[in-house]
């Protein structure tokens, strides 16, 4: 439920961006959360920090003309929204899948703003991408589209002022062809510019894995909140990408049995634990589809089609594919069958009638703006490394992912329970994540 005043905010949301339904979906559950900090703060309101922090600072977009490698000219649509840079530089990924439009863009911009706020490092919120298509095309044609797209972007971006990396099909070989770009347009080895960088060029350890073994440790803290660990739980993680792959393997490594994971043609059930090398194997190194997994893997497993994994039981999930995957009934089903915590490694993958479901049925439900911000921070460290031209060892900032996650971890417990809401993550996250946002806003003035 929506407070008045919030609920009048929330009414211009919808009218001043008409038919960005994931925009709104992501802006109505922050609304949802804030409503108690403003009656604490009345300050926020009088200074319309809400009706600010949803508007984007700048949004850009632009043409992305690219030729295949039969010489056809294909166009393309670039974005970038700045959302907020109260804290820092502009910071988030960039997404290149068809699907891509602008209310897709600014869900996942403003969502950034309170994530990047919980990780507590400076830097602000923006996401970008394109509706580009990567599926079946040639490495060389994936670079082509690279170079055309940061031929318009790098005048917008920049070490201090918005600093793009990752996301979905957006990994080290896309951010390798546009920093080769970016650093001969400009002619400057601006190492700080994009993360997720190569390590032989600026990358920093643990970038790549960040977000899955992040999230790996932020449900570990929520297990272990409860008494209990991964230790011989049954664990369904979608996708299997970047993301995934990651959870997949620190879950293990915790103890954790993956029975079953996912690409968008279905999934597979892998009953004696999925075999990371073998997955690693064919996601990675051959860029191919996971129904071979089934295929190679033996008798025993089995690549269901056209299904929703969330179908297979599990006592941790870990929706690591995109936004909106789990749907109300997806929810109650997990519930039923023995879900007792989720970790949302992906962006919004839960509908708000899932979300609602696992909150009143008490399970452990860890937002991705806490979740997954592991990714983030492990670009703020790389940010960082590059700042102070040093490199830290695999083994020093995965002890630092893993401290910033217990810290998310802790903040969001205290805040739900400073806020009487016990246990409820959801809250914790977005009023913890927007306090800290709309205070430095409070101290910039009017901006
Ligand atoms: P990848 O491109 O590496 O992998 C995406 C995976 O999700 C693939 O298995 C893909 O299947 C599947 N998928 C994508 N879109 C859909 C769809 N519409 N329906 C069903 N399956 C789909 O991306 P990432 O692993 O980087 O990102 C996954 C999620 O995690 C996203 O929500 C992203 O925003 C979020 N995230 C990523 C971070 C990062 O650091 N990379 C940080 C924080 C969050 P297929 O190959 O068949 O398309
Ligand atoms: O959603 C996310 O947090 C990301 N895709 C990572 C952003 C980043 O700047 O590392």
């Amino acid at each position: 439920m929506l407070h008045e005043k919030l609920s009048s905010i929330y009414d211009n949301v919808l009218r001043r961006n008409p038919g960005e339904i994931e925009f709104h979906q992501a802006v109505r559950e922050v609304l949802e959360s804030v409503g108690p900090v403003l009656g604490k703060h009345p300050e926020y309101a009088e200074s319309k920090i809400i009706e600010r922090i949803c508007e984007p600072e700048r949004q850009i977009i632009f043409r992305v003309p690219w030729a295949d490698d039969s010489g056809e000219v294909h166009i393309n649509r670039g974005f970038r929204v700045e959302f907020n840079s109260a804290l820092g530089p502009y910071k988030g990924g960039l997404r290149f899948h068809p699907s891509v439009y602008l209310g897709i863009v600014k869900f996942l911009g403003f969502e950034q703003i309170f994530k990047n706020s919980l990780t507590g490092l400076p830097i602000g919120g923006g996401k970008g991408g394109s509706d580009f298509d990567p599926k079946g095309r040639s490495e060389r044609e994936v670079m082509r589209f690279c170079q055309s797209f940061m031929t318009e972007l790098y005048r917008h971006i920049g070490e201090y002022t918005d600093v793009p990396a990752g996301d979905i099909g957006v990994g080290g070989r896309e951010v390798g062809f546009l920093f080769g770009q970016y650093k001969r347009i400009t002619n400057r080895f601006e190492s700080g510019v994009i993360t997720g960088k190569g390590l032989s060029y600026g990358g920093a350890q643990v970038r790549t894995e960040a977000t899955g073994y992040g999230c790996a440790f932020f449900v570990e803290e929520m297990l272990r909140a409860r008494g209990t660990s991964f230790d011989g739980k049954t664990v369904v993680v979608s996708g299997s990408g970047n993301v995934a792959v990651y959870a997949i393997e620190k879950v293990e490594q915790l103890g954790g049995r993956v029975v079953a994971c996912s690409d968008s043609a279905g999934y597979v059930v892998d009953d004696k634990g999925i075999d990371l090398e073998l997955l690693k194997q064919i996601k990675q190194v051959e860029r191919g589809r996971l129904e071979t997994y089934a295929a190679r893997r033996g008798d025993h497993v089995a690549f269901v089609p056209g299904r929703s994994v969330w179908e297979v039981p599990c006592e941790v999930a870990m929706p690591s594919a995109t936004q909106n995957e789990i749907t109300g009934r997806d929810a109650a089903k997990m519930v039923e069958t023995g879900c007792v915590a989720v970790g949302e490694g992906a962006n919004m993958p839960t509908t708000p009638e899932g979300i609602k479901i696992f909150l009143e049925a008490g399970v452990a439900f860890g937002p991705g703006k806490a979740a997954n911000a592991g990714g983030v921070a492990t670009s703020a460290l790389e940010m960082q490394q590059n700042a102070s031209r040093d490199s830290w060892t695999f083994e020093t900032t995965e002890l630092r992912l893993r401290e910033i996650m217990r810290d998310i971890h802790g903040r969001c417990v205290e805040t739900a329970d400073e806020y009487g809401m016990p246990g409820n993550y959801v809250a914790g996250a977005n009023i913890d994540g927007f306090r800290r946002v709309a205070d430095a806003m409070l101290s910039l003035g009017l901006i």
